[in-house]
């Protein structure tokens, strides 16, 4: 029995907004040197999960460019990752309105899926074997299984809530419920923590974590007889009581990664002494588009808990808790805090340089004597000259012409060109 991969790529991509200005949800940089997507693929390419399929709204170039140079498969392993883009279907003129619908839209390519079908969300931080939950799903006789996480009442806001039975098998749903007192309606029982082997510690409640495995015909059958839009809202509350609907346990690190706020804390997790998730495990490494750069080159910085990608230049900066990524190209006198450098696509050439002085454009990177703080610096960004971002106003909430700010956090969006001398 195998399995086939749908992975969600983002609706309208408006709670990452301005990282998806200018590409969709699955190119955005991660860890400072992978891209979203890489989790959920590697996580299926060690779960021998090798036919996957990522739905997204647009195409853009450098989905495409990442997916073609970092995923290819022999001609006989049969594994493929394959882009299914809302605006290149010529017969459906509208986007997908949600998560159940952009599936639906695109059964006809799934008729050569497996028997089983797991449905992944494309903005999880995570290290999961869908192997074991499979064979979970598999033994139970499920039509369909859902993945989920023991957590506090406090964090059960934005997540689907549910309660299950002593045999795993999940009674009641409901999406991202208001009322707290609600909440107290579904309360798990211990019994299912001890079915798993999980110490339940202070946690409450039970939360789905968007992942599904179907039944393949299940899935045909369901997504044809009715027309909700989203599994969390429609789908999955319809489908309790009606078909034997299991819960999957798990209690490793998983956070859904899918707003600035969670991104950004996401990453200052990363930078911790011992995280609860990191990218050093070489039983299973996160796999992402090999670019073959040279090692990073320091001169007179002082760097202090940050994660610093190949390829970088820093000249004398002060650097701590933050990600500085790939080719990322720091000048002298910058401090940077608790921010995320995503660094550039590209190097310039010192005849470059000179051109950009001539035209007074600030090159790549972060400029002389910067200050940047509580920020996410997009790709290729020209930071000039004594710019500070350091969000003197203190605002929570901002669009403005070459910034945003979100949770006040100030995202400068890619290819921005900050003047000399800007304050934020
Ligand atoms: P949310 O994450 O809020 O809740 P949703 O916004 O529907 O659910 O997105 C799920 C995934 O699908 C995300 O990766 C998103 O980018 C993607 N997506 C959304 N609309 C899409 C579209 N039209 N086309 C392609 N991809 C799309 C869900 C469940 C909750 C559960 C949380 C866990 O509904 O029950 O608790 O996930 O994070
Ligand atoms: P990845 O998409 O894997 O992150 P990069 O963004 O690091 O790859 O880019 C890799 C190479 O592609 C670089 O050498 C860069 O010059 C080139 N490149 C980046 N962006 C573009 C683009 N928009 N058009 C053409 N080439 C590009």
């Amino acid at each position: 029995m195998r399995l086939t991969a749908v992975i969600l790529g983002g609706g309208r991509g408006t709670r990452l907004y301005p990282l998806t200005k200018l590409r969709s949800k699955p190119a955005v940089p991660i860890g400072g040197k992978f891209r979203l997507i890489d989790i959920p693929i590697s996580n299926c390419l060690h779960s021998d999960v090798r036919k996957i399929f990522i739905l997204t709204q647009f195409n853009t170039e450098s989905l495409h460019r990442h997916i073609t140079r970092t995923y290819q498969f022999d001609n006989f392993s049969k594994g493929f990752v394959r882009i299914l883009a809302a605006q290149q279907t010529d017969e459906i003129q509208e986007w997908y309105q949600g998560t159940a619908d952009a599936v639906r839209k695109n059964l006809r390519f799934l008729h050569s899926a497996d028997d089983h079908i797991i449905i992944l969300s494309g903005d999880h931080l995570y290290r999961m074997d869908y192997r074991k939950f499979f064979d979970y799903h598999l033994t139970t006789g499920a039509d369909i299984s859902i993945a989920v996480k023991p957590i506090e009442e406090h964090q059960a806001k934005g997540l689907g809530i549910l309660k299950a039975n002593s045999e795993g098998e999940i009674t009641e749903f409901i999406e991202k419920p208001e009322d707290s007192e609600i909440l107290q309606n579904f309360k798990a029982e211990p019994e299912i923590f001890r079915l798993f082997d999980i110490h339940q510690g202070s946690r409450t409640h039970l939360a789905s974590m968007g992942i599904y495995i179907f039944k393949k015909e299940i899935l045909f059958d369901v997504l044809s007889s009715n027309d909700h839009e989203d599994f969390g809202r429609g789908i999955i509350p319809q489908c309790i009581n009606k078909l034997k609907v299991a819960a999957y346990l798990f209690d490793g690190y998983w956070e859904d990664i899918g707003t600035i706020k969670a991104f950004f804390d996401a990453h200052m997790e990363l930078i911790q002494p011992v995280p609860k998730f990191d990218f050093y495990d070489e039983e299973h490494p996160f796999y992402t588009h090999p670019r073959y750069l040279p090692p990073s080159k320091v001169y007179n910085c002082q760097i202090h808990r940050s994660l610093m990608a190949e390829g970088c230049i820093l000249l004398g900066s002060i650097i701590e808790n933050s990600i500085i990524g790939i080719r990322s190209f720091v000048e002298e006198g910058a401090l940077i805090q608790n921010s995320i450098i995503m660094g550039n696509t590209r190097y310039e050439t010192l005849e470059t340089k000179e051109q950009n002085t001539r035209q007074n454009i600030p090159n790549l990177g972060i400029g002389h004597h910067c200050i940047i703080r509580n920020a996410i610096v997009d790709l290729d960004c020209r930071i000039g000259n004594n710019v500070h971002l350091i969000n003197k106003d203190k605002k929570s909430y901002y669009d403005g012409d070459f910034y945003n700010i979100r949770d006040g956090i100030i995202v400068i969006p890619k290819n921005t060109v900050i003047p000399d001398n800007t304050i934020v």
